[in-house]
């Protein structure tokens, strides 16, 4: 199978976040990407390669074009005002605060402005932040153009991850939508309908409000119940989208604990919505933090279970662009990846 992985993730190393009042070191590290890496280069059956830079062009075919800017330009304007450390907001525009009064324009500190481009402070902006974001969304780009050129599946090592940032806002440890933009890209190229299926622990509010009022690209979930999983206020079962997108979201929230058999049935749920929907790509946002070792998740998974998911992914019938999400036990992290792709590229036949 392609891989597609560029270095540049390592220029965005995020230091500390607020876990409830505590300051904790980060978890969404550079290690993360050299561990998948180095569990893909140790067998013979990966073929990587770095992207193709694609410009901002797709990037703004998803994102608020003021939110590029502002990720382009967070740090300079952070260090120019004497601010210590990384990024991070204070206070971020909670619809609540402007009830009644007009929605607001964007401020002009740079403390301001980052509360009002994010909706949360783990998140962190630091020098290199936005080239590491750019170089994910070309990684995914280019993972979709491989497949597009006739690969049945191609993998993208995307860091930081993407499925938390929506149209206007960074969050989740996301600051780009990879996925989001890439099942652009292939709907832009092919005139086809696109599934996205988020295999992620979390749920991808970013991917689902991106596309929820889209006929054209289904957004289906397995993730961790809203009720108790962050981002908490997204993710429940009556969220199905709106307008024209009316039943093109799919979301199938589970209980703590999860084990094999449930999300193994939860997935050959959202396998069926994937094969009656049209198309010939899918893109799935991978996240292994459904391990059940993942430090900051609940699931109960176990390694195997990886490539019995990639198998029945890939026996849905669609050439895969998969997208890399989280997955934060570093000691598997490789191994969960590469299992989940030997199992899809077994799939696929
Ligand atoms: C990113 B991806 C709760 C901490 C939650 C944010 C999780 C972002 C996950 N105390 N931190 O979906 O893996
Ligand atoms: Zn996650």
């Amino acid at each position: 199978m392609r891989v597609v992985h560029s270095p540049i993730h390592g220029l965005h190393v995020p230091r500390t976040e607020v876990w409830t009042g505590r300051l904790v070191p980060h978890v969404e590290t550079p290690e993360r990407a050299e561990r998948i890496l180095a569990a893909l280069e140790e067998d013979g059956s990966f073929e990587l390669r770095e992207p193709t830079p694609h410009g901002v062009e797709p990037i703004e075919a998803v994102h608020d074009p003021g939110l590029i800017a502002f990720l382009e330009e967070a740090w300079e304007a952070w260090e120019a005002a004497g601010e210590e450390g990384e990024a991070v907001p204070d206070t971020v525009l909670h619809p609540g605060l402007r009830a009644g009064m007009g929605e607001g324009r964007e401020p002009s500190s740079i403390v301001a402005r980052l509360g009002y481009w994010t909706f949360e402070t783990m998140t962190p902006v630091g020098a290199g932040t936005y080239r590491a974001a750019r170089a994910a969304a070309d990684v995914a780009l280019t993972a979709a153009d491989l497949v597009l050129g006739g690969e049945p599946a191609a993998y993208a090592l995307c860091r930081p991850p993407g499925h938390h940032a929506a149209r206007s806002l960074f969050g989740g440890y996301c600051y780009l939508n990879n996925a989001a933009v890439a099942a652009e890209h292939v709907v832009r190229r092919t005139g086809e309908p696109v599934a996205v299926l988020d295999l992620d622990y979390h749920h991808g509010n970013g991917t689902q409000q991106i596309f929820y009022e889209r006929p054209d690209v289904l957004y289906v979930s397995v993730h961790g119940d809203p009720a108790r999983a962050y981002p908490y206020f997204t993710g429940f079962d009556e969220e199905t989208g709106a307008g024209a997108g009316a039943g093109t979201t799919v979301n199938l929230p589970l209980a703590p604990g999860c084990g094999d058999p449930a999300y193994l049935e939860a997935l050959d749920r959202a396998l069926e919505r994937v094969r009656s929907f049209g198309g010939s790509v899918a893109v799935v946002s991978l996240g292994v933090d459904t391990y059940r070792e993942d430090p900051i998740c609940d699931f109960a998974l176990s390694a195997e279970v990886y490539e019995e998911m990639g198998r029945r992914v890939a026996a849905a019938g669609r050439r895969l662009v998969v997208v890399q999400e989280g997955g934060y036990h570093l000691p598997t992290l490789g191994t969960n990846v590469r299992r989940w792709l030997l199992g899809a590229a077994a799939g696929l036949g």
